[in-house]
């Protein structure tokens, strides 16, 4: 197939694979040579740079996990010398010590280049405005869209995230036609866009929005507020890279990875293994051309899966589902392991509540209880909140096997974020949680 785009690349299955194989093959050595920490993972997993022969040799290699990045604080995994370190950005992590990702020039031009692919895919053009309303600084979210939006040619309108007055000014006087944000930052902004009554003075045709996970209902709320032709889930961590490692495209089935700079493998968290195709697991990427921080078998604690077959838009390069949460993100509750995106799933099944959800853990008298809050749809009554109350908690304890207390507010009341949304809020003693 021959494509007409200038970033997207159009490889074969089998130059694809050669490129997986070359890349595979430079980064073990690569780690091996200039980090300290890689020689002695790999040294103890007995396998050296030479034995990687073919592509199924990656199982031979040892993980890597967010631990090798803490325990090298504040330059874990560094591959170069530090005078080929250009940048560094930092995750957005809450608890503990930040991860620290070192850049060097190479690795911001691909980064950079991923990110144009995002542009293009989208089909923007260099006639289109991009208002980018998330973090700039340490942060990758805004400095990767820009990068990308600037190397794509489109309008780059950096904002930042914050001030709303701000970003509806903007959307009205500068006229931006595709907005980058969180999933949450999005929905503030379609709420707000709403209250204010200015759908019909802003020009915005496109929606990027990631960092988070989001429902299909959330989504739908965003589009149909905003008026969207479409929106864009975008993918994307400060380990490998930032924002930008793969997109959806026109057609939304999926999200386009871009095989040529990582590989990735969907291995079942417990035994390791890798799953079989299409089903969900921990997504682990290993990457191709990295310099600064090089990535062998990262387990980035992301469930997801592959979609197989061909895209109905005809790009050969392979295709993820959306991320479903995080494997970490998992909690305990009476000895049930629950993730948050499972409640949100049910939520989805009942119209009458929006997508927003907090669930709330707490102890008392020895005893774990947990409540979730929802709110009402604005269109929707509040005198049969109760009986919405008991159907919602009803179809959770069949579903999760967990009693939860739940509880409807009126619509906009639950926190917004103009980041990424806390969904738990856990106030049980951390002991308890073990
Ligand atoms: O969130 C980079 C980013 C910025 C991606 C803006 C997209 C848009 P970190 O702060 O390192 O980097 O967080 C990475 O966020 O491991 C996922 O758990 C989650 N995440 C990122 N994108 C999505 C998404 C940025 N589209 C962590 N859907 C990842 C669901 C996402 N979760």
């Amino acid at each position: 197939m021959s494509n007409n785009f200038r970033f997207l690349p159009d490889l074969s299955t089998d130059q694809l694979e050669a490129i997986q194989l070359d890349g595979l093959k430079w980064t073990v050595k690569h780690a091996y040579n200039g980090s300290p920490a890689y020689r002695d993972k790999l040294d103890q997993s007995g396998v050296e740079p030479g034995d990687i022969r073919e592509l199924s040799h990656i199982e031979s290699l040892p993980f890597t996990t967010v631990e090798d990045l803490r325990l090298g604080y504040p330059f874990p995994l560094v591959s170069v010398s530090q005078e080929q370190i250009v940048r560094i950005h930092a995750s957005s992590g809450t608890t503990g010590k930040r991860k620290i990702l070192a850049y060097t020039q190479n690795d911001i031009d691909t980064w950079k280049n991923m990110m144009a692919r995002c542009f293009e895919l989208a089909g923007l053009t260099r006639h289109d405005r991009v208002q980018i309303a998330v973090g700039y600084g340490l942060w990758t979210a805004g400095v990767g869209f820009q990068l990308g939006c600037e190397h794509f040619g489109a309008m780059a309108v950096p904002i930042g995230p914050g001030n709303l007055d701000f970003q509806l000014q903007f959307l009205t006087d500068l006229q931006p036609t595709c907005l980058c944000s969180t999933a949450s930052m999005a929905l503030l902004l379609s709420e707000q866009v709403n209250k204010m009554g200015l759908r019909d003075k802003i020009k915005l045709k496109k929606l990027i929005f990631g960092a988070e996970p989001h429902t299909p209902k959330m989504r739908k709320q965003i589009e149909s507020t905003l008026s969207l032709e479409h929106s864009f889930d975008i993918p994307g961590m400060t380990e490998v890279y930032g924002p930008g490692t793969g997109m959806e495209c026109l057609e939304h089935s999926g999200m386009h990875y871009w095989a040529d700079i990582f590989i990735l493998e969907i291995i079942d968290p417990v035994t390791l293994k890798p799953v079989p195709p299409g089903a969900t697991g921990e997504m682990v990427i290993t990457t191709l051309s990295k310099e600064g921080v090089p990535l062998i078998r990262y387990r980035t604690r992301d469930l997801s899966r592959t979609i197989d077959g061909s895209c109905p838009c005809g790009l050969e390069l392979p295709r993820h589902d959306r991320i479903l949460g995080r494997s970490d993100d998992m909690i305990i509750f009476r000895g049930v392991n629950i993730y948050p995106g499972q409640i949100a799933g049910i939520l989805e099944e009942f119209s009458d509540v929006s997508s927003e959800y907090q669930i709330l853990l707490k102890r008392e008298g020895g005893l774990d209880f947990m409540k979730i809050i929802v709110e009402r749809r604005d269109i929707v009554s509040s005198e049969n909140d109760q009986q919405l109350a008991v159907l919602i908690s009803d179809r959770i304890r069949k579903k999760v096997m967990v009693r939860t207390q739940l509880e409807i507010i009126d619509p906009g009341k639950l926190p917004r974020s103009m980041g990424k949304s806390k969904r738990v809020v856990d106030e049980r003693n951390p002991e308890h949680q073990a």
